[in-house]
């Protein structure tokens, strides 16, 4: 993260987003099978559609996936994943006049997509492939380092942790101080606990109730709860698409305890909720 004055800055391509209001980063999963929403975008001009409806929503990032990381999911192959997702980013990066991101952890659609115009990497397994740091150290995308337990396949296979919080907080510090020592400045990286990768309800508690700890290590922090299962589990709510309301509370829960980007599939009650909280926090006159 850059301060600019006092400001707080986290630094994507030719973007410099300010860090003042929690942002949304809206969902655009161009996949068949996400655990949400599969099926929905997985055509490229309905997808593109979706992007623009997302911004008009009040997302101020759009997050581009091609591969569906739900658990016990299989991994997808690059041409499908680049047939999937290039199309999109560039049509987006091209026409939306906001920052573009790419879900991936594959480095030849991180490179196909910020030729294409994206300027966030955002690599669910926390950039552990040495290809995906080289594309990262190469470019001045924004990067998201999430941490994961395992792979999707089997990450929900009874995960384990002695202190969850510590361990997924030492994690991304020593991630983020080896994307440094690669070459990248810290202004461009941004850290997420993974909610839902490799943990159990308790898990997903355990470090949404410790999310100042996140926000010590000094890096952008971004939480993805959006629709997941153990919202499900305490709401009683079965179905993904009906876990909006859980959702939203856990959005402004994170805002609360300095989280900077909430990655939603509900922008635009997500929007909504935390502009009401920022105006009850006492800083409502300024929008991002
Ligand atoms: N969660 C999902 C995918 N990508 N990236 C980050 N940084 N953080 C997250 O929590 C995160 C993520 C899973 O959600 P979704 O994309 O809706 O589902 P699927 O993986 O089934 O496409």
């Amino acid at each position: 993260m850059t301060t600019v004055g006092r400001k707080r800055v986290w630094q994507c391509g030719h973007y410099r987003l300010p860090l003042a209001r929690t942002l949304v980063m809206g969902i655009l999963n161009v996949t068949p099978d996400s655990f949400s929403d599969g099926g929905r975008y997985a055509d490229t001009a309905v997808a593109i559609e979706r992007g623009h409806a997302l911004v008009a929503e009040g997302a101020h990032l759009i997050d581009v996936g091609g591969e569906s990381t739900r658990p016990g999911s299989d991994t997808v192959s690059v041409e499908d994943e680049l047939t999937r997702v290039v199309p999109v980013v560039s049509a987006l990066a091209e026409r939306l006049g906001v920052p573009i991101s790419v879900d991936t952890r594959n480095a030849e659609v991180a490179a196909a997509c910020v030729a294409s115009g994206a300027s966030i990497i955002n690599d669910i397994s926390g950039f552990s492939d040495p290809a995906m740091v080289e594309v990262a150290a190469s470019g001045d995308a924004g990067l998201v380092v999430m941490h994961m337990l395992g792979e999707p396949k089997s990450m929900q296979d009874e995960p384990h942790y002695a202190d969850v919080v510590a361990e997924v907080c030492g994690y991304l510090a020593t991630r983020a101080r080896m994307l440094e020592d690669a070459g990248v400045i810290p202004g461009r990286i941004a850290l997420d606990p993974g909610i839902g990768f490799g943990k159990t309800t308790a898990h997903n508690l355990a470090l949404l109730q410790n999310l100042e700890e996140f926000v010590s290590l000094g890096y952008p922090l971004l939480v993805g709860a959006s629709r997941k299962r153990f919202i499900g589990e305490i709401t009683s709510v079965p179905t993904p698409a009906g876990r909006v309301q859980g959702s939203v509370a856990v959005a402004c829960w994170s805002a609360l305890h300095g989280t900077d980007i909430v990655r939603v599939h509900d922008v635009a009650p997500t929007v909504e909720a935390l502009a009401m909280f920022a105006t009850l926090a006492g800083d409502g006159a300024e929008s991002v």
